[in-house]
């Protein structure tokens, strides 16, 4: 195409984000500070019980309070339909079809009012009656419903139970991890307003066209009245994936009331409205030769679920393509609690699967005496384990060695409690991840104009990722200009249909879509004739054009049914150091390298901000973040962000970080996803460093104190 093509690749480069001035400016606006004229303010009603039956509502009080302009609750709600599947597989379960109590915070009803203040002091006199039972909270309770098999990835190769009979060596041991809340600093807002029969909402969601179409299929509207704006979310980590039911409230009580309604939840509600990542319990059994060549995985998994609920984010998936072993199985079961519903929280269920394999591992490892790397680097699986076919890209084993380099792993001494500094026992662990993305359908429209810059315009959000400053990178890159004469337009479902921002795989579907519509718009200038070296602006202006468009559109779910290669996720491995004080319990995370695969890079910068966010998230999962639940109410009993302990810069080491790999041979732009698989690896790592350090191996997430004395 007629560009200059003598500058050096953008793509890649370290750019500052493009949006943060406006950012740091306060210029940026996230749902909660959108108002718009004539607007009423609203607050929510929830169960104080986990389990039973509404027997009787009492509006009234509520309704007579100062301000108040409408109480809503099942009694006078009006009918919804029930919203689509979307495509990652979920659904919300309508609270107001019936009148069960199925876990503690369920909204029972919305209190709109002229200010916040008098919404919220209204909520709390709705009075409401309740025939309670006892909640059923714990995964080995016998009154759950147990579903087996519940995504059908039960899965099984080879005869792993005769292999686990005759092998060498075998580890059997289970692994528990509590509930963790997904903790974004964002509150999550809706601000709803029915325009002359056409929807609005700002809405707190990494998914605008699921919002979208959830709406439009509840309110019964057409798809292209609704309208869901969400230019810049203030962090989800997964918990914008689902459509939950404020946003539902929050847009009926507008529309009752024909007047725009906000509605802002509080940092408990965050707590028990917006999903978690399930409780969990895994038993891994390893079989191995005595010189360390896996002959059986056998792995079992249970997972809490909300009653009546359904959210695919399977345990079990990556266990199969984990490493090259002959003998695979893998069960999962489900069990229905009364607990609020779950949702995705950052490699939901490849963080789960990882505590266990890479902990049951170092048990190996520690058995058959051979160093941990060394064992993962023995069972390498070097094509698709269960297809055989070559991967798109993997540089696992480049992971596995520089970081074992970067570390120091090799001056290690194997012994645990082998290393002391001062009062502190000293240990070193480390763990490998591979994490699967899920990219969707994506389309984008590009625009040259005249003066030589282009306008990138997509329904997807950015949730903080940097998906902004990606997409002006890969236009300018391609376009052969500057990234600053490139705008992006992101954040509303008016603008070209986009997938979520979720399962890293927007930066994938985005960019595949930016080089299709690139190409596109290359051959229209081509059909211009330009001369050597010479730029759309001049080109453009040579024609008397004002500006050129091309749709692009890139659909990698339908490219991957028809490939010959294994498609690969990003992959990782992560090395930890801890210093454990015996007499206190207390584990401090001293060092932590971590190298990643994520193919190519749109921009070391922003791809380094998401593995050093989701390190900082496993230092949590590992040492820190767990819901506790009041047996008998159900309440997360540490629902604030003075109770719920999250890692914070204290806990945090410096964190040496690097990128290894090549462009995936999948991805038309050579790209994987990176938003999750920084996570992955980092509890596991901790947990064996703990071992190191100990002798003592904890099974058990968070490694708190009290487990160490
Ligand atoms: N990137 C890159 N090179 C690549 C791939 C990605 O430079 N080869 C960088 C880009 O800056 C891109 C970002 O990584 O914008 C994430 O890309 P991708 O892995 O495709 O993930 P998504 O855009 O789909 O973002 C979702 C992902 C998920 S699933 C969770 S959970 C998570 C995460 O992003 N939640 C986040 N990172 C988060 N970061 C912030 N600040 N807030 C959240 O809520
Ligand atoms: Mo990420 S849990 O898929 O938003």
């Amino acid at each position: 195409m007629t560009t200059t093509l003598t500058k050096q690749s953008l793509l890649g480069r370290p750019i500052d984000r493009i949006d943060g001035r406006r950012k740091v400016a306060g210029a940026a606006p996230y749902p909660s500070d959108f108002d718009l004229p004539g607007q009423a303010h609203a607050a929510l009603v929830s169960s104080t019980i986990a389990n039973g039956r509404i027997t009787r509502i009492d509006r009234s009080a509520a309704e007579a309070a100062p301000g108040v302009l409408l109480v809503l609750t099942r009694d006078n709600a009006p009918a919804v339909a029930d919203p689509p599947m979307s495509n990652l597989g979920s659904t919300m379960r309508w609270y107001f079809r019936d009148d069960r109590i199925l876990h503690y915070g369920q909204h029972i009803g919305i209190v709109v009012a002229g200010t916040r203040a008098q919404a919220q002091a209204a909520a709390r006199l709705v009075e409401v009656e309740y025939a309670a039972e006892e909640p059923v909270l714990d995964l080995d309770d016998p009154r759950a419903t147990i579903e087996e098999n519940p995504y059908g990835l039960d899965s099984s190769r080879g005869d792993a139970a005769a292999a686990l009979d005759a092998a060498d060596v075998t580890v059997d041991s289970t692994y528990t991890i509590g509930a963790e809340i997904n903790s974004p600093m964002g509150l999550f807002t809706t601000v709803a307003s029915w325009q002359g029969g056409r929807l609005v909402v700002h809405d707190t969601t990494q998914f605008p066209s699921m919002v979208r179409a959830s709406l439009a299929a509840m309110f019964g509207v057409p798809e292209r009245d609704v309208r869901v704006l969400i230019p810049f979310l203030g962090g989800g980590f997964g918990a914008g994936l689902r459509l939950w039911s404020h946003t539902v409230l929050t847009t009926m009580a507008a529309r009752e009331l024909d007047r725009p309604v906000k509605l802002v939840l509080t940092r408990p509600q965050m707590f028990s409205s917006t999903g978690h990542r399930a409780a969990s319990r895994q038993r891994m059994r390893l079989g191995a030769t005595q010189d360390g060549r896996l002959v059986a995985i056998d792995h079992d998994a249970v997972a809490a679920n909300g009653i009546g609920d359904m959210l695919p984010a399977p345990i079990e998936m990556g266990t199969p393509m984990a490493y090259a072993c002959d003998n695979v199985a893998t069960h999962e079961r489900r069990a229905h609690l009364n607990i609020a519903f779950t949702g995705f929280m950052r490699a939901p269920g490849s963080v789960e699967l990882h505590f266990a394999l890479e902990s049951a591992l170092d048990e190996l490892a520690g058995k058959l005496g051979i160093d941990p790397v060394e064992l993962r680097l023995r069972n390498y699986a070097e094509v698709h384990p269960e297809s055989g076919k070559p991967w798109s890209s993997k540089a696992l084993r480049e992971c596995l060695t520089v970081g074992a380099d970067r570390f120091g792993w090799s001056g290690r001494d194997p012994s645990p409690r082998s290393t002391r500094d001062g009062d502190l026992l000293v240990g070193q662990g480390m763990a490998e991840a591979s994490f699967d993305f899920y990219a969707q359908p994506c389309t984008v429209r590009l625009s040259v104009d005249r003066g030589g810059n282009a306008l990138v315009r997509t329904g997807a959000t950015d949730i903080g990722t940097g998906t902004y400053t990606i997409t002006a990178q890969l236009t300018a890159d391609l376009l052969g200009i500057e990234v600053d004469q490139v705008r992006v337009e992101l954040g509303d479902t008016d603008l070209p249909p986009a997938p979520q921002s979720g399962g890293s795989g927007l930066a994938g579907a985005l960019g595949a879509a930016v080089k299709d519509a690139a190409a596109a718009l290359g051959e229209r200038l081509a059909r211009l004739d330009g001369r050597p070296g010479e730029t759309i602006a001049s080109l453009l202006d040579r024609h008397g054009l004002d500006e050129l468009s091309a749709t692009g559109h890139s659909d990698l779910p339908a490219a991957a049914a028809t490939t010959d290669l294994a498609v690969a996720g990003p992959f990782a491995a992560t090395f930890a150091e801890v210093g454990v004080d015996e007499e206190l319990g207390v584990v401090r995370v001293r060092r932590l390298v971590s190298v990643i695969d994520g193919g190519r890079l749109y921009n070391e910068k922003t791809a380094r901000s998401q593995i050093i966010g989701g390190t900082v998230m496993g230092i949590g999962a590992a040492l820190l973040e767990e819901a506790a639940y009041d047996p008998h109410t159900g309440r997360v009993a540490n629902g604030t962000f003075g109770d719920y302990l999250m890692a914070v810069n204290a806990d945090v080491p410096d964190l040496d970080i690097t990128f290894v790999g090549g462009p995936d041979a999948f991805n038309p732009v050579g790209t994987k996803g990176l938003g999750e698989i920084g996570i992955v690896a980092v509890a596991p790592a901790i947990a064996n460093a703990v071992h190191h350090a100990t002798g003592r191996r904890i099974r058990d997430l968070p490694i708190t104190l009290d487990k160490l004395l």
